[in-house]
């Protein structure tokens, strides 16, 4: 098994894109925490991904927006004893609307959520990587690393910035033997972009767009995540995949 002996830290693994990948390096092996806002969500969501029931997988209720949200999430890893090999930054909202009446809380809270709650995460899993003398970051950015959308404006300017802060991590730590990859999904079929599968002309739209022909799964991405995670990535650093049924290579 590929993670197996490994402590991975996934934020926004209740749901989506980060439950896929919880349940994938479950699979391979890991010890699992899981992060999210809503307890109660996250505690089901635990005992879904432990399917062996062998206690492998823990709920921290943590919103990765607030510092002090992170400092108690952390604290109690800490007293767990827990010692993260393997960091996912998955955790990210999307909150839509026209550029110019964007409130400044909104764009606040997607920034606040994306951009920094990833700095913060990683901030914190030094000390282990440190102490462990390796460490892995793997975030999830965004086509629209790459590319923008009208009305994400603040999505857009975030994954943007979670593109540069993955090179930014990559070169400062490679000395640590720590390396910082991301991976750009697509269009996944997930909860937060129901909206966009409802609406029937966005839908054909990203179809037709898309040379697979379709939406990706959360799976899919959770595999290349995977990738980034494991001892065959010990070289890799500072790069980006992305999931997308070949939406950029179209361009
Ligand atoms: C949107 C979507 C985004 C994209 C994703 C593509 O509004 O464009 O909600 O979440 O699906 O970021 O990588």
């Amino acid at each position: 098994m590929i993670l197996e002996g490994k402590t991975a830290l996934i934020s926004g693994g209740s749901r989506g894109i980060g439950r896929a990948i919880a349940e994938l390096f479950y699979a391979e092996g890991a010890n699992i925490y899981i992060m999210a806002r809503n307890a109660e969500q996250l505690g089901k969501a635990a005992e879904e991904i432990d399917t062996k029931h062998e206690d492998r997988v823990h709920p921290i209720p943590c919103d990765v927006g607030s510092k002090t949200s992170v400092d108690e999430a952390f604290a109690r890893i800490e007293a767990d004893g827990g010692v993260i090999d393997v960091l996912v930054n998955c955790a990210g909202v999307n909150l839509r609307g026209p550029l110019e009446d964007m409130p400044l809380e909104t764009w606040q809270k997607v920034l606040d959520i994306n951009l920094t709650g990833t700095f913060m995460l990683t901030q914190k899993c030094f000390k282990m990587f440190r102490q462990k003398g390796a460490g892995k970051i793997v975030n999830i950015a965004s086509l629209m690393s790459e590319i923008a959308r009208p009305t994400i404006s603040p999505y857009v300017a975030s994954k943007g910035g979670v593109k540069m802060f993955t090179k930014a991590i990559a070169i400062e730590w490679a000395k640590y033997n720590i390396q910082a990859n991301a991976v750009i999904p697509g269009y996944i079929a997930t909860e937060m972009n129901t909206p966009l599968i409802q609406d029937p002309k966005f839908n054909q739209f990203i179809i037709d767009r898309t040379p697979a022909g379709r939406w990706g799964q959360p799976s899919e991405v959770a595999h290349a995540a995977l990738f980034f995670a494991s001892k065959g990535a010990d070289f890799i650093t500072g790069q980006l995949i992305a999931v997308d049924g070949g939406i950029l290579a179209a361009l």
